[in-house]
């Protein structure tokens, strides 16, 4: 059982094609990256777009620990979506699978590529909804406690899915 490495949260998103598939097969390959296991998953939420266009998302979380750094491991999730097909036409355009790195340990990290905490997060119930599932102690540093952030974004529609 590997106990060494970092625990990182990602957020999956898909709103074209088989969603649930998407999302299903993303978590199996996250967790067959090198020097990575996977800790815990949430269950599927579907979501309304929230600035974006397009139909409903399917979301979720997960957690890993991870021996690979931060820009490796995103650097493996960029080719996770590129395998499942992801195109980039506009910014928010509906896409087969978003990966999106949230937390990497407490790491506060801000650069061209990767911001970290993810800048966005605390705005979300796409993804505090999921995680406050898998991870309802987690505090994001700067933000506050996840149950709290999630309260915040209760106008926003979602509903968890029975996977
Ligand atoms: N991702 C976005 C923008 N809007 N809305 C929902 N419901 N779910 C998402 O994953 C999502 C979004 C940008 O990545
Ligand atoms: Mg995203
Ligand atoms: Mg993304």
């Amino acid at each position: 059982m590997q106990t060494r490495g970092e625990d990182a949260f990602i957020a999956l998103g898909s709103n074209l094609g088989d969603r649930g598939a998407e999302i299903e097969q993303a978590l199996a390959e996250i967790a067959a990256l090198p020097g990575t296991q996977l800790l815990a998953r949430s269950s599927q939420y579907e979501s309304a777009p929230l600035q974006a266009g397009g139909g409903d998302y399917r979301n979720a979380v997960a957690q890993v620990r991870t021996t690979l750094a931060p820009l490796a491991l995103l650097h493996e999730l960029l080719d996770i979506e590129a395998r499942h097909g992801r195109v980039r036409r506009f910014v928010n355009a509906p896409r087969t699978l978003d990966l999106d790195l949230l937390l990497y340990g407490t790491a506060d990290v801000a650069s061209d590529e990767l911001v970290l905490p993810h800048p966005r997060l605390h705005l979300r119930a796409f993804v505090l909804a999921p995680l406050a599932e898998i991870a309802p102690g987690l505090v994001v540093p700067g933000r506050g406690k996840v149950l709290d952030l999630l309260r915040g974004v209760a106008d926003q529609r979602i509903a968890k899915l029975d996977r």
